[in-house]
């Protein structure tokens, strides 16, 4: 059986989706969207109600970092979780761990700020002090991305994730243009073939 890669326009669930492409695995991308995610069906099958959602050989799984790990770990040969080293490893899984934590958590504050502060009157101020945070986390990814083309020492899950970030950047209003490194890296994943592949699917 095809994996199964459900997602929605625009979520995390892109940055799975390129993955699915960059390591050539034979998929389907099953479209949903932010009401059908929480109709009975698809809870049947992920009660959660959140995309990425892998399914494979029966096998269900949810949680972005876990489904990059598990196609980088099918396809050893395309080098997505490093050269093979403990050390190459633990490089990408920095970086995707602080994508993961730090940067998604701060862009859901400025998205659903309702889901950490009930009084309306709070959300813009938590929407700015998460801007603030993600500027320099944004600083942080810039000043990596100075000398090297990827945020390992090879192409990895953490790029594609890191991709992802970028697109909620402009969403969310945070500053980034002026951030040379980060604007390079956006331009060399936007010319990149299973990344025109993974956006033409979901927007077309
Ligand atoms: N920790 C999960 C979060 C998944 C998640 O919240 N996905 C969002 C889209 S980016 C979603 O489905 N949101 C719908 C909701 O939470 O109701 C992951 O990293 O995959």
């Amino acid at each position: 059986m095809d994996m199964k890669l459900y997602y929605f326009p625009g979520a995390c669930s892109l940055a799975s989706h390129i993955v699915l492409e960059w390591v050539g695995a034979s998929y389907d991308a099953v479209r949903m969207s932010e009401q059908t995610i929480k109709q009975a069906e698809y809870l049947s099958i992920n009660p959660e109600g959140t995309v990425p959602l892998l399914v494979s050989d029966c096998f269900q799984l949810i949680e972005t970092v876990a489904i990059l790990g598990y196609l980088a770990d099918l396809h050893p040969e395309a080098g997505l979780l490093g050269d093979g080293t403990a050390r190459g490893r633990a490089e990408v899984m920095r970086w995707l761990a602080f994508l993961n934590i730090d940067v998604y958590k701060a862009f859901k504050q400025i998205f659903t700020p309702s889901r950490y502060v009930r009084d309306p009157a709070a959300h813009t101020e938590l929407a700015a002090t998460a801007r603030g945070f993600l500027r320099t986390a944004f600083e942080r990814l810039d000043s990596r991305l100075k000398a090297r083309a990827w945020l390992a020492d090879q192409r990895s899950v953490a790029d594609a994730y890191m991709f992802v970030m970028l697109r909620w950047a402009a969403s969310g209003d945070v500053p980034v243009r002026d951030l040379e490194n980060v604007a390079r890296f956006a331009v060399r994943m936007q010319e990149d073939v299973g990344v025109r592949t993974a956006i033409a699917q979901e927007e077309g």
